[in-house]
């Protein structure tokens, strides 16, 4: 998403929402800064529309790249030049979004009223008027992002040697089964948070200035505006089709909280409740790491990435470490790790490629392997938090990640790439409709393709046995998808509903904390162990809030991903369950992906969903198909188990 514009994960900038339908309209003919009364025409529209263009082309880049610096080299001085270029976009943004008034109520052409429409919606974080005010607006956000990315947890803080990163923290969450080392982690990273606070109360307050100047109640309604529908419908969308999968969701929470309860005694639930710190993920978002624990059936053929990638690591170190000539030295053994990680990352990013290569898509330009980050440099701070680039509109795509040979990285891959597909499918486009149908397909593309990686896909590339044909083998692989995005779901839908909340008011900043806790309470069933008081700030403790990236497009995407796999799937020549569908290798499911790529943001998305899956609407059926069998599965294991829980 936009770092102004196309880092998928920062959107901190230009036409990040998609378009609305609920623009206020006015007379057409008001007088401009230069005093111009004339009555404004469609042509001055058409060239208001094609200046914008042409300045995004030009500028854009530069401030993409003073993001990028200070997302892969954060310091003092990155950040000044990245609030500073952000603080010149949000101003030209600023200026549009007056000019643009000049044309409100006049007839104009599809494209040109669909332009402006965007341009008026172009940021997830709409400045204030007063010039003062933005600036602060821009180096809170910086300062917010640069915090996350720097946050380290340190046991003791006189001895640096204790201190751990997001990583590390996360390693332990994922790896330790022992109940206090995973709290711990836990514990320590949302401390990361609570200076972010008073800063967020601001932040809050400055955004919502600005939703209010473009004639928003506030920041979140503008979120919602775009949709191309209405935010009350919008809204109420979201809480269709959570309402379509949430019996799957309780059927896996009841699973996985017993099989908590086995694991750990008491101390597996919290009044009914899944606890925070022990599915192996610092949200709890996705249940995959502690895979050894919810695994239906033991002995059937492994479905584990990991254990291939980190064995090809280790063949790679080992081949290194035997060409050094003599006994190797401490540095030259450091050395060769490095090259081994990158080595590692290296080949998963290419395994990834050659899936989308495989559909009929290019490969990826050179230019995208010399400037991505791909692991995680040693010797400074940068935000790890995986996202795509689109630099310049124009190829210079890339992507920064901190890949390690594990099923998450993996996945995040495909993912990533599938940000980098959209960008180059899109990039004929004007910059102005350089984006996703809406942001929630962004968000699904990738998450289509690691559909596609079925035990007999994964076997084909030598990271898995030869797939077992049973029904364990099935169950077990269906949970393994579920406990990704089943699991999902209420955590993608409830990020937002907070900060629609502390948007709108309804939460206040002395309730930031128990607002959250409530919400993750209600949606997913998770709960903390122990108080979080409101000196704590939990939510900052997730990218996405100092990064202030709109969150529903994930679970949004969530949905539309299976929607886009069951229409490729079926263009592919697949018949049979859903579920055992890989469209790897066929052009003619790729054709049709690239098609719909193609199409960016210039049209509504109804219709770009349409000529890909036939109908207009979002729907959860395909989510319901895929894991028919599982669900299946779990409800007769839940049987005589009491689900659900009281979120109070
Ligand atoms: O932020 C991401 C991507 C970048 S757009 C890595 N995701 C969400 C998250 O990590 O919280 C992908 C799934 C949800
Ligand atoms: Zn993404």
């Amino acid at each position: 998403m936009p770092g102004p514009r196309n880092n998928v994960t920062t959107q901190r900038a230009l036409l990040a929402l998609a378009i609305t339908a609920s623009l206020t309209l006015s007379t057409a003919c008001t007088v401009d800064a230069s005093g111009d009364n004339r009555p404004a025409t469609a042509a001055e529209a058409d060239a208001f529309v094609a200046r914008v263009n042409a300045h995004m082309r030009e500028h854009h880049p530069e401030n993409a790249s003073a993001q990028w610096l200070a997302s892969t080299y954060i310091g003092p001085d990155s950040q000044r030049v990245a609030s500073k270029a952000n603080e010149r976009a949000l101003t030209s943004y600023s200026e549009w979004v007056e000019e643009a008034r000049r044309f409100d109520g006049l007839a104009l052409s599809p494209e040109t009223a669909r332009a402006i429409d965007l341009i008026k919606l172009g940021t997830a974080m709409p400045p204030p008027a007063d010039p003062a005010e933005l600036s602060e607006l821009a180096a809170i956000a910086t300062r917010m992002e640069g915090m996350y990315g720097a946050g380290t947890y340190c046991e003791d803080t006189d001895r640096p040697e204790t201190c751990r990163d997001l990583g590390e923290l996360s390693n332990t969450m994922a790896e330790s089964r022992d109940h206090d080392e995973q709290y711990a982690a836990w514990a320590g990273w949302h401390t990361i948070s609570k200076p972010m606070r008073d800063d967020y109360v601001r932040f809050v307050d400055l955004v919502n200035k600005g939703a209010s100047n473009l004639g928003y109640a506030n920041a979140g309604e503008m979120w919602r505006s775009g949709y191309d529908m209405s935010p009350t419908d919008f809204q109420d969308e979201t809480d269709r089709l959570w309402g379509q999968v949430q019996p799957l969701y309780e059927q896996l929470h009841c699973y996985v909280r017993g099989e908590l309860v086995d694991t750990y005694g008491e101390k597996g639930q919290v009044d009914g409740m899944i606890p925070a710190h022990l599915t192996g993920n610092m949200w709890a978002q996705q249940w995959g790491n502690i895979w050894d624990l919810l695994q239906p059936y033991e002995g059937t053929a492994s479905i584990d990435v990991a254990t291939a990638l980190r064995a090809q690591r280790e063949e790679d170190l080992a081949r290194r470490l035997a060409a050094i000539e003599g006994e190797p030295t401490a540095t030259q053994i450091v050395e060769a790790g490095r090259q081994a990680d990158e080595y590692i990352a290296r080949a998963m990013t290419e395994r990834a490629e050659d899936f989308y290569v495989s559909l009929g898509m290019p490969k990826l330009p050179a230019s995208f392997y010399e400037r991505s980050q791909l692991i995680k440099p040693r010797d400074r701070d940068v935000v790890c938090h995986a996202s795509a680039w689109d630099l310049d509109f124009a190829g210079d795509v890339r992507i920064k990640q901190c890949i390690e040979p594990t099923a998450d990285e993996f996945s995040t891959i495909y993912h990533e790439l599938g940000h980098i597909y959209y960008y180059l499918a899109y990039n004929h486009l004007e910059p102005l409709f350089q984006s996703g149908a809406h942001d929630g397909f962004h968000e699904a593309i990738g998450d289509t393709v690691v559909l596609s990686l079925t035990p007999g896909y994964l076997n084909s590339v030598g990271l898995v046995d030869s797939p077992e044909e049973s029904r364990e083998a099935l169950i077990n692989n269906q949970m393994r998808m579920a406990l990704d995005k089943v699991a999902f779901l209420p955590f993608g839908l409830l990020i937002d509903r907070w900060r629609w909340g502390v948007f709108d008011g309804s939460i206040a900043p002395e309730n930031y904390n128990q607002a959250w806790w409530d919400l993750r309470a209600r949606y997913q069933g998770v709960a903390p162990v122990g108080e979080r008081g409101e000196d704590l700030f939990d939510p900052g403790a997730k990218y996405h809030v100092p990064g202030n990236t709109p969150y529903t497009r994930y679970f949004l995407a969530h949905i539309l991903q299976f929607q886009f796999y069951q229409s490729l799937c079926e263009t592919s020549g697949h018949s049979g369950p859903l579920h055992e569908c890989s469209f790897y290798g066929s052009e003619a499911a790729g054709d049709r992906f690239w098609a719909m790529l193609q199409q960016g943001q210039g049209q509504p998305w109804p219709e770009t969903l349409e000529a890909l899956t036939g109908g207009r609407e979002m729907d959860a059926s395909a989510v319901l198909e895929y894991f028919a069998p599982l669900q299946a599965w779990l409800t007769e294991r839940n049987a005589g188990r009491q689900c659900g829980w009281d979120a109070g």
